[in-house]
Order: structure tokens, then C-alpha cells, then sequence
């Protein structure tokens, strides 16, 4: 079988879902032709292959390219001012009522141009895919007008043009209410159903359709809403639910086949088994829990019990997680959520192109995929979690093409 590229005498993981835990292979190989796997496995079940490129990994451990399902990469400004505030024993909640929180970033987004809000998530994207990332999903909402949500989202695509990367596009309609709108929700709400989610969906700039819901944002009403007019438009949602209370957002993100429901710290029993039985996706973010220094974690063994699948991701933005680290976000999760090393590896894997959509193209390593890859200098999988601040990876593949080692 004529290929492209081998990559031989490797550790895999591959994290196919027929597969017991990580799905290791042992000397394994991966052949790659035109961008996508070809052959994954054994060495010694592999059929007869000529490529013109075959690398040699001297027992490195492969896993899929990293994927973060849940970033907020593309925004103007910084808010280490409140950073500092926090420090003097503000809360995130109270900065947010005060005015600051995300209608800050808000201001400093709506005053850059789309040139200036790419070239400020570039070096937040270079940091990711210094540690493997080959896809992650930005969104959008520091716009809050249409203008400003569409230059949003076309400055995440761009990013594609800049980088090896695939991004997916979510327009988080309902993130705050602008000033603008006067504190009518509601108003802001028709707006957006009738208005600027029609007009994005037109563009075909999202894949998917996001909101905040909590009481500092928006009401389960609201989203309801919001969702209703998502389902007409044929975009798929996802929901930031249950992040300081209880408002049942698990649950609403299930009731309309949500592909995942993100944060997750309140959610109770009931939640938990609403989102096994509709294949939502519950989406860990232990670096806003970490940041906000939340105490009530997810609940985990909820999770466990009712089969809902987990993945992690940074929820990299200015406020409530400055994070730009998969590693470290997997670290935060086995450390401060109890998560095992195959639920972290997974969770930025497998689990984390089910919450995007796209596990029938990337998040495994296996025939018919992209060829996205992560090679790193380790011997065991728990290498990759249990260190702070280390970046052992050696190549990042994308597309079958190999980026320089390090
Ligand atoms: N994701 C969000 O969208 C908000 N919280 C979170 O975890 C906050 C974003 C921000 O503070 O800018
Ligand atoms: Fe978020």
C-alpha cells in the first residue's frame, strides 16, 4: 500500500473507543497518506506499506493531537487589573455586577480591529500548540452587537490561515447583557434570535451556539429562548451550566441534545443523568474553578455512575481563566477534580472532539481520521499528567505534515 509517511517504533495511545483504557499499542505504527491515517496498530499486523518518509520515534508514546473544546482565545485587552482585585478579596461575581468581568473585555474587544484581535490570540494559540494542540473551538462574545461578534468569529477562523490548526467557531449569543440593552434581557434576546444568530448562521460563521446561563448572565428563560431559535437555524448548542448555582442548566442543555454542557461545579444527580441519556458531552474546567477558587467541584462520581462522557478543556479567557495549557489543564483535573489519567487523556482527546461534534474525524487515532498527532519524549501516559509547568512533547502532526522536534 503505497502512503505518504510511517511513523515506527512507537508507544500509541490510540483512545479508540473499542479499545480497554487508553487503548495502547505496543510497537506500534502509523502510516499516513493525502492528511489522514491509513493504518494504525501493531507492527506486526500491518500490511505490506511503501512510503518515501519513514521516521523512526525510538519508543516515544503518540497520542491524538490535543484538542481544547472550549476557548475564548479571541478578545482584546487583559484584565490583570482585576486579577488584582480579586487579590484584595473582591469576588469574579461582584467585579461582574460592579460593571467589569466580561463587559470589560467587552469594550476593549468592540475598540480592536479584526487584524488586532488576531495578532493578540496568536501567541495564546502558539502556547497551546507548543504542547500538541491541533484543533481547539473558540467563541465568540465580547462583541455582544452583531458587527462585533462576526469580527469575533472571523478572526478565529483566520487564525486557520496563520496556523496548523482546525478551529471550531461558537457564537456564545448570550454571554452578557450589553450595557446598551438597558437591562431588558429580553429585548437583547430578540435581538439576538432574530437578528444576529440568523445573520451568523447566513455567514456560516459558527458551528455551534453557546450561552452563559447563571445569575449573573442569563435565565434558563432566556436560554430557552436562545436555543429554541438555534434549533430552527439547524446549529447545535452547547452551555455554560451550573458554574456558581444550581439553575438546572445541565438538564436544559440536555432537553435540547446539547453537545455538551460545560463547568458543571452545581449540577446535581438529576443533571448528571440528563446528560448521559442525550450523549451530552459534560465539559471540565478546572482552571476557572481554580482561578475563581470555587470549592464545590463537579460532580464526578455522578458522572461515573450515569456513563456521561467528561472532557477537559482551559476555557482560556481574561477573566475567570487565564489559562493556555492543556497539560496543565489535565494536571488541574486529576489534582483538584480526582480525575484518573485515562479520563484526562481523554478528555482532551476523544471526549473532547465528541463535545465539538467531530469524533468521526478527529480525537482517536485510528484509519480514516485526520492524521493529527502528538509525539512526546515520555515512556507512560501518567507522565503527561502529573507534571506542573514541563512541556515534554517532541513533534506535533497535522495533517500528516510534521512540524519541527524540539
Ligand atoms: N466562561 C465564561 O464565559 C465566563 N466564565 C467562564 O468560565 C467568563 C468569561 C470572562 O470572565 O471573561
Ligand atoms: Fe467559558
Amino acid at each position: 500500500m503505497r502512503c505518504d509517511r510511517i511513523w515506527r517504533n512507537a508507544t500509541l495511545a490510540t483512545l479508540a473507543p473499542d479499545q480497554a483504557g487508553l487503548g495502547v499499542v505496543e510497537f506500534g505504527l502509523i502510516a499516513a497518506r493525502d492528511g489522514r491515517i491509513i493504518y494504525a496498530g501493531p507492527l506486526a499486523a500491518a500490511p505490506p506499506l511503501d512510503a518515501p518518509e519513514i521516521i523512526d520515534c525510538e519508543g516515544r508514546l503518540i497520542t491524538p493531537g490535543l484538542i481544547d473544546c472550549h476557548t475564548h482565545l479571541v478578545y482584546g485587552g487583559d484584565r490583570a487589573d482585576e486579577f488584582e482585585q480579586r487579590l484584595e478579596g473582591v469576588s469574579y461575581q461582584e467585579i461582574a455586577r460592579a460593571g467589569g468581568g466580561i463587559l470589560a473585555t467587552v469594550a476593549a474587544t468592540r475598540a480592536a480591529d479584526e487584524q488586532q484581535l488576531v495578532a493578540a490570540a496568536l501567541p495564546r494559540l502558539d502556547a497551546l500548540l507548543a504542547e500538541g494542540v491541533t484543533t481547539i473551538e473558540i467563541k465568540s462574545g465580547y462583541g455582544l452587537v452583531l458587527d462585533v461578534e462576526m469580527r469575533q468569529l472571523r478572526a478565529a477562523r483566520a487564525l486557520m490561515q496563520h496556523r496548523s490548526v482546525r478551529v471550531a467557531t461558537t457564537y456564545l449569543a448570550a454571554h452578557a447583557l450589553p450595557i446598551e440593552a438597558g437591562g431588558d434581557h429580553d429585548a437583547y434576546m430578540t435581538a439576538v434570535c432574530e437578528t444576529m444568530l440568523p445573520a451568523i448562521q447566513q455567514a456560516g460563521l459558527a458551528d455551534a451556539v453557546d450561552g452563559f446561563c447563571e445569575a449573573i448572565a442569563f435565565s434558563t428563560a432566556s436560554i430557552t429562548r436562545l436555543f429554541a431559535a438555534a434549533r430552527r437555524h439547524r446549529l447545535p448548542v452547547k452551555l455554560h451550566a451550573d458554574q456558581f448555582s444550581n439553575l438546572g442548566g445541565a438538564a436544559l442543555a440536555a432537553r435540547f441534545g446539547a453537545l455538551s454542557a460545560d463547568h458543571l461545579e452545581y449540577t446535581d444527580d438529576d443533571g448528571a443523568r440528563a446528560l448521559a441519556q442525550a450523549g451530552t458531552v459534560a465539559v471540565l474546567l478546572p482552571g476557572a474553578f481554580y482561578c475563581t477558587r470555587e470549592r464545590q467541584r463537579p460532580p464526578i462520581d455522578a458522572f461515573r455512575r450515569s456513563g456521561t462522557k467528561m472532557a477537559l478543556a482551559t476555557d482560556c479567557n481574561p477573566g475567570s481563566s487565564p489559562l493556555t495549557s492543556l497539560l496543565l489543564t489535565m494536571n488541574l483535573g486529576a489534582t483538584l477534580f480526582g480525575l484518573t489519567v485515562p479520563e484526562c487523556l481523554a478528555g482532551v482527546t476523544r471526549e473532547a472532539a465528541r463535545a465539538l461534534g467531530k469524533l468521526d474525524a478527529i480525537g482517536t487515532i485510528e484509519a480514516g481520521k485526520y492524521c493529527d498527532l502528538a509525539i512526546w519524549n515520555v515512556q507512560r501516559p501518567a507522565e503527561l499528567v502529573y507534571r506542573m509547568g514541563f512541556n515534554p512533547l517532541h513533534a506535533r502532526i497535522w495533517g500528516g505534515q510534521c512540524e519541527t522536534s524540539r
